[in-house]
Order: structure tokens, then C-alpha cells, then sequence
């Protein structure tokens, strides 16, 4: 887990409400109110230290301090969800390797749902608001968390989204989690949904090298099959090797640059739980 790849400075954690349209408003019930940054589930995590030293006393001292960790987000996951729940939020957390179409798909789907529900993303990157930067463009209310030295949002990040965001009651919400197969697989946001976004250039095999991601899933985006031509991927095989980890996986291939397969996500979309009952991977 995150605790021996080296990531996790809550200090250097931001959160940047990116122009005039996310909302400002203080909600008294917010899940916020409850996080303050001591309580970070990072603070006690030295990865590297822990690397280094190899004997059982501090193997075990790992662990508890992982255990202890993944915790405390579960508790503030809990918090987001039942906030979300209660606003009727249909919150989806897309997950993904760093440039596999997040973004685009993110564009492309607030463009096409323009007028027909009120949408508003929280972005997550290490630096920059190159992605929120996108997000405004289409008019769509955005804040952008940068984690710093972090490889994912935790939950303790998404509600401090959350309270610069305030999205509205019954609205759309998604989630870009930062560029990354691994880490975001095991901290539960509170979020209804999670989908794994891998695109064609990455490889059919990804769902057996990173099966905690797959596990973790609901649905799997297939995108830039527009680019089926050029490379070695094969699609069903893609979807099979996910479903050997995941039975339950739906799978949708698409274009997000030319639009193909988009009507089956938006389909999805429209009957996506406005809440779940947590990641079985990270309790
Ligand atoms: N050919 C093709 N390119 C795409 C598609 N979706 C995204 N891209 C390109 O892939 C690159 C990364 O996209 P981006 O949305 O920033 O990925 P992210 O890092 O996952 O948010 C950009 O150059 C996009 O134009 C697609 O469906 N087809
Ligand atoms: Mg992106």
C-alpha cells in the first residue's frame, strides 16, 4: 500500500477553488467540519524508514501503522458517503494510469449531458490545474486538489473538496483521482461509483497486473478505440482478464475523442448509485 511507495505529505496538500462558478457556500452538516488536517490518516506513515529496516519488530510496526491508516479513512470515507447519500449525490470516482482520458472523457460527457443535469467535478493531480483549467472551459463548477507528494485523494481530500465545491442536492459528481493504478485502489473515498478508466495503448493484460484496482471497480471504460488499428489489444480479452478479477465488472469500450460506445456510459450514468457501502479492498 501507499505507506511503502514514498507518498503522503499532508501538508503539502492544496485545494484551489478554480474560478468563479463551484460554489462557496458553508454547510453546517458538511463532512469538513469533522477534518482538520492533524487528523490526516497520512501523519504517521515514514515509508521509506520503514523500507529500510528490515527487521520483524518493524514489520509488524508497518502494518499497525497501515491498519491504522486505511482506518481512519474508512471513518472519513463513511462521513462523505452518508453526506452524499442524504444530498442524493451520484458520486463517480474515475480512476486510471496518468493519461488514459479522464479528462476527455469528463469533457466530452459534460458537453453531452449539457442542460439535462447539474454536473460538477473535483480534480486530483500532484500539481497544476492544467485539468480544472479543462473542466472550467465547459462551464462546469470545479475545484482542484493537488496532493503534493500523494499518488491518490483520501477522504479527508475529498470532503475538503466537497465544502469549496457544494454541489448541489440530486447533481452529478465526479471525481479525477490522480494518475495511478495502484494507491487509489485502496483509500475509499465515500463515493457511490468507481471506474477504472485504461485505454487501448496501455496493454489488455493491465487487469492482471493490477488486479486491486480491477477488484475495486464497478465499471471498466475501454477508451480510445479509435486506436484499435495501431495497436495490439484486443478488447474482449481485456474485458475477460477484468471480470476474472471482477465478475460483476461492467465494461464499456469507447471514443471519448470521436464519441463511439458513449451511449451505453451515459446509460450507466443515469442509473449509478447515489451511494454504496464502501471498498471491500482497503477494511
Ligand atoms: N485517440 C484518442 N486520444 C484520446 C482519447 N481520449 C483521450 N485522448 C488523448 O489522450 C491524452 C491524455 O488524455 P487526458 O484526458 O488528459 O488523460 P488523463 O490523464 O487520464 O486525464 C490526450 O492527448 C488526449 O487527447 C481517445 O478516445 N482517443
Ligand atoms: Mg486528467
Amino acid at each position: 500500500m501507499c505507506a511503502t511507495c514514498g507518498c503522503g505529505d499532508p501538508a503539502g496538500v492544496r485545494v484551489l477553488n478554480v474560478g468563479e462558478t463551484a460554489g462557496h457556500r458553508h454547510d453546517p452538516d458538511h463532512p469538513h467540519d469533522h477534518a482538520h488536517p492533524h487528523d490526516h490518516p497520512h501523519d504517521h506513515a515514514h515509508p521509506r524508514a520503514a523500507q529500510r529496516d528490515e527487521t520483524s519488530a518493524e514489520s509488524s510496526r508497518t502494518i499497525a501503522i497501515e491498519q491504522a491508516v486505511l482506518a481512519k479513512n474508512d471513518e472519513l470515507a463513511n462521513r462523505n458517503r452518508a453526506w452524499l447519500a442524504n444530498q442524493r449525490i451520484t458520486s463517480v470516482n474515475l480512476m486510471s494510469s496518468p493519461g488514459s482520458g479522464k479528462t476527455t472523457l469528463l469533457e466530452r460527457t459534460i458537453g453531452d449531458l449539457s442542460g439535462r443535469r447539474e454536473v460538477s467535478v473535483i480534480e486530483g493531480d500532484q500539481e497544476t490545474t492544467l485539468d480544472a483549467d479543462r473542466i472550467r472551459a465547459t462551464g462546469c463548477p470545479v475545484v482542484q486538489i493537488n496532493t503534493g507528494s500523494g499518488c491518490h485523494l483520501d477522504a479527508d481530500m475529498l470532503a475538503r473538496g466537497l465544502h469549496q465545491l457544494a454541489p448541489g442536492p440530486g447533481s452529478l459528481l465526479f471525481i479525477e483521482n490522480v494518475g495511478n493504478l495502484v494507491c487509489p485502489a485502496l483509500f475509499d473515498l465515500g463515493e457511490g461509483a468507481r471506474v477504472v478508466v485504461i485505454s487501448v495503448t496501455e496493454g489488455d493484460d493491465k487487469p492482471l497486473k493490477y488486479p486491486h484496482m480491477f477488484a475495486a471497480a464497478d465499471v471498466v471504460v475501454v477508451n480510445k478505440t479509435d486506436l484499435l488499428d495501431y495497436v495490439e489489444f484486443d478488447v474482449d480479452r481485456c474485458a475477460a482478464n477484468a471480470r476474472l478479477v471482477n465478475p460483476r465488472l461492467r465494461v464499456f469500450p469507447v471514443s471519448a475523442t470521436k464519441g463511439d460506445g458513449l451511449d451505453r456510459w451515459y446509460e450507466w450514468l443515469t442509473n449509478a448509485p447515489s451511494s454504496s457501502s464502501g471498498v471491500g479492498g482497503s477494511s
